[in-house]
């Protein structure tokens, strides 16, 4: 035992001393330039920046080894970012922008449409604009795309958010978070700058991407025949959404020609349809066709919910509203989940599982913090309701 430890000590003392002698003789000052990645036993010093930017340097001829494209080839998809924001939402959103440019846009250069209720000020515009790697556009929301209908009692709206602020309910008072989801339930799709696509993802302010995407997602729903996707997906406050359910149920009840023959039922109730099991896909991450939210379907759908008025005399949530809509009427093949999309959103993350599967994607996220195979994620519904087969090691992540 005290032999080994003696040799230890030699190695260690031995490496110590090479390490002083290697530093001291590498000439100058170490410093670390950001634009070389080099392995950190080779010398940076003898990059001489200052003629590099000059351009002509000697020596210096094009890497004519094949590098990777860039940019990526290949045809584009009729697709655009959207986000709805307030002109304070300026940093939270930049950060958005900038993850979902650095992990996959920079490659494939789609727009972005910003939707507001009140007109983007300048510095918005600049420095979204400066940071998208696509065409960038700005619009306003018509008045009666958020606001009250003529149809709510005002009264009784108002004394609902009173009662919820008592029960201390998540933006159970709030008037503008109501004309939000009514919003995003029923009319950004309709927005006449979201005329111009069929496809759509949202971004919301301060959320991060964690994996590279390599590939083209909206070419992927379309190749695939996918209307809906989703990422992350839990159970929604009951308290929202009380008489939800029973209002989809006269909704189904009336259009029965609306409901898909092999739909996700399976996924929003444990009994057939009866009740409601609060399961939905978290719409702050959607990459969805606009062109199905443009149905004569969902418009039904959605001008029913509306008439009911249960946006503000309670306060329903586009995402449980959309994921009814998918889970009802779409064929459960054109619901997709992207397991490769590595997501957060305060306070859930998706990190894929499998150690393998995130290094080959570069993804950056802590697998502890991965919410799919917790208690109250939805997943293992969807991948039940499919027959798609759990991951290698997901009953490790389920605590
Ligand atoms: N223009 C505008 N956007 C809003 C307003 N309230 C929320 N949003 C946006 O709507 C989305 C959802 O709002 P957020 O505060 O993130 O809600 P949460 O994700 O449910 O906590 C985000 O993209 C916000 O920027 C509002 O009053 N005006
Ligand atoms: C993109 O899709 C929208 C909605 O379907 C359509 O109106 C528009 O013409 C399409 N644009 C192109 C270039 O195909
Ligand atoms: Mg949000």
């Amino acid at each position: 035992m005290a032999g080994t430890r003696y040799v230890r000590y030699v190695i260690v003392a031995v490496f110590c001393l090479a390490l002083v002698w290697y530093i001291n003789s590498s000439a100058g000052p170490t410093t670390f330039s950001g634009s070389t990645s080099q392995p950190a036993t080779s010398k940076p010093n003898a990059v001489d920046t200052t003629k590099q930017a000059s351009g002509s340097v000697q020596g210096t001829t094009p890497n004519s080894n094949g590098l990777p494209p860039a940019v990526v080839n290949g045809p584009r998809m009729n697709a655009t970012f959207v986000t709805l924001a307030r002109n304070q939402d300026v940093w939270e959103i930049a950060r958005s922008i900038r993850q979902v440019e650095d992990r996959f846009n920079r490659k494939f250069n789609y727009d972005w449409v910003f939707l507001n209720d009140d007109e983007f000020n300048d510095e918005f515009k600049k420095v979204t604009t400066a940071l998208a790697s696509g065409k960038t556009k700005y619009g306003k929301i018509p008045k009666e795309h958020w606001s009250f209908p003529d149809h709510i009692d005002q009264d009784k709206a108002a004394k609902v958010r009173d009662e919820m602020r008592e029960k201390k309910i998540i933006y159970g008072d709030s008037v503008s978070y109501r004309h939000m989801c009514r919003f995003e339930s029923g009319f950004f799709f309709r927005h006449p700058l979201m005329l111009d696509y069929e496809w759509y993802w949202r971004v919301e302010p301060s959320i991060e991407l964690y994996c590279d995407i390599d590939y083209d997602p909206f070419k992927f729903m379309a190749d695939n025949k996918k209307k809906y996707s989703f990422v992350l997906s839990l159970y929604e406050y009951v308290e929202t959404i009380p008489t939800l359910w029973n209002t989809v149920k006269d909704f189904t009840a009336k259009f029965p020609q609306y409901v898909a023959k092999d739909n996700s039922m399976k996924f929003l109730s444990d009994n057939g349809g009866v009740d409601y099991n609060h399961c939905h896909f978290w719409s702050n991450f959607e990459i969805a066709n606009a062109n199905w939210l443009r149905s004569q379907a969902y418009l039904d759908y959605f001008n029913h919910l509306d008439q009911s008025g249960g946006f503000f005399y309670e306060r329903w949530g586009d995402a449980p509203v959309h994921s009814i809509a998918a889970g009802l009427m779409l064929d459960k093949s054109e619901i997709h989940f992207f397991n490769d999309i590595a997501y957060y959103h305060v306070p859930f993350t998706h990190c894929p599982t499998g150690e393998q599967y995130r290094m080959d994607h570069k993804c950056h996220c802590k697998p502890e913090d991965n919410f799919d195979w917790k208690g109250y994620s939805c997943l293992s519904r969807f991948y039940e309701l499919n027959d798609m087969k759990k991951p290698e090691g997901y009953e490790k992540e389920q605590n």
